[in-house]
């Protein structure tokens, strides 16, 4: 932080145009959805958004990350581009899996994401193997796994804890609790992690300064060697489970609530605005940003659908017989 804060106002605004690129971003893959455009599964992630914006400003190049199947945001705050991950739900040859993929599965090493994953608690295996491999090639970057509440139940995710913990891996877990109220006994979902020795935060992830500064703390040990960290953020999912889920679990109360009280952009909005930051530069961000996700859908929309033969004759030269 620099003398009179500014440093910490570039973060903050950041953050803010890191939420509301994901927003606006599963906003219109929402529209398409319901255009017929995009096709199989389209699980969005309105209202978790300050979970993933807090963590990215932790995150270093070279870092990796791997997700659920609830993944457009952690893709965006990664840096992978907008219209490519656009072209990937529609069913584009363009998109990050040719088109092949859909919205779990995308994967770009370059950027440090490595999907994107249908089946439940997967990624956090694959996490810990990703941490792995950067231990032993001694270098400085952490791994960040992050899974659901309900995923956090799943045995692959107490094996993960107790091979982290054993071998200090560089690996950072994150819980998005967006309390699905799912069937459980016993301690809370991290007192599973902190039985493991695991250092454990739990922060309001509908805020993301909480976010961010627990990432921070976590990032630092994780990668100063000193083994696992988890967080577990509380946050709120507006929408149903995917684009073919009603919600009828929760009421519209509920959620009018939440949404009133609690969302992260609104709330940093806000914030930015007592801190003295012009309306006029929050609305620059704004219309930056919709012209950005103007641009990715009108992109994927004119972009060539994946072709059948698309990834069959590429790996049937690569893989050895
Ligand atoms: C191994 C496995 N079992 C069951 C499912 C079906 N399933 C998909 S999502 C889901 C609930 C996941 O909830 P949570 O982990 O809290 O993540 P969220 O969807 O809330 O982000 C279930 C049971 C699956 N995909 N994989
Ligand atoms: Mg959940």
């Amino acid at each position: 932080m620099v003398a009179d804060g500014s440093s910490d106002r570039e973060d903050a605004l950041t953050d803010y145009r890191r939420m509301l690129l994901i927003r606006r971003f599963e906003e219109k893959a929402g529209q398409l959805f319901g255009m017929g455009l995009i096709e199989g599964y389209c699980h969005l992630c309105i209202g978790q958004e300050a979970v993933v914006a807090g963590l990215e400003r932790a995150l270093r190049p070279g870092d990796r990350r791997v997700a659920s199947y609830r993944a457009h945001g952690h893709m965006l705050a990664a840096g992978m581009e907008p219209g490519r991950i656009m072209a990937e739900l529609l069913g584009r040859a363009a998109g990050y899996s040719r088109g092949h993929g859909g919205s779990m599965h995308m994967f770009s090493p370059d950027d440090g994401f490595y999907g994107g994953h249908g089946m439940l608690a997967a990624q956090v295996p694959i996490g810990a193997g990703l941490a792995f491999a950067e231990r032993y090639r001694r270098s400085n970057n952490i791994t960040v796994a992050s899974y659901g509440d309900v995923a956090a139940n799943l045995g692959p995710v107490a094996e993960t804890y107790h091979l982290a913990a054993l071998w200090a891996l560089p690996l950072l877990f994150v819980i998005e609790n967006n309390q699905d109220g799912a069937a459980r006994r016993g301690p809370g979902l991290s007192d599973r992690a902190a039985a493991h020795g695991i250092p454990v935060a739990r922060v309001d992830g509908m805020d993301v300064t909480r976010v961010a500064e627990a990432a921070e703390t976590a990032a630092l040990h994780v990668r100063a060697g000193k083994g696992p960290y988890l967080i577990e953020a509380q946050t709120y999912r507006y929408r149903g489970h995917s684009m073919a889920d009603p919600a009828k679990y929760r009421t519209l109360d509920e959620m009018q609530k939440v949404r009133a009280e609690r969302d992260p952009i609104a709330r940093e909005r806000a914030r930015l605005v007592t801190e003295g930051l012009s309306e006029k530069t929050l609305k620059e961000v704004d219309a930056e940003v919709k012209e950005v996700v103007t641009a990715a859908a009108e992109f994927a929309r004119a972009s060539a659908p994946a072709r059948p033969e698309g990834i069959a004759p590429a790996l049937s030269a690569e893989v050895p017989r």
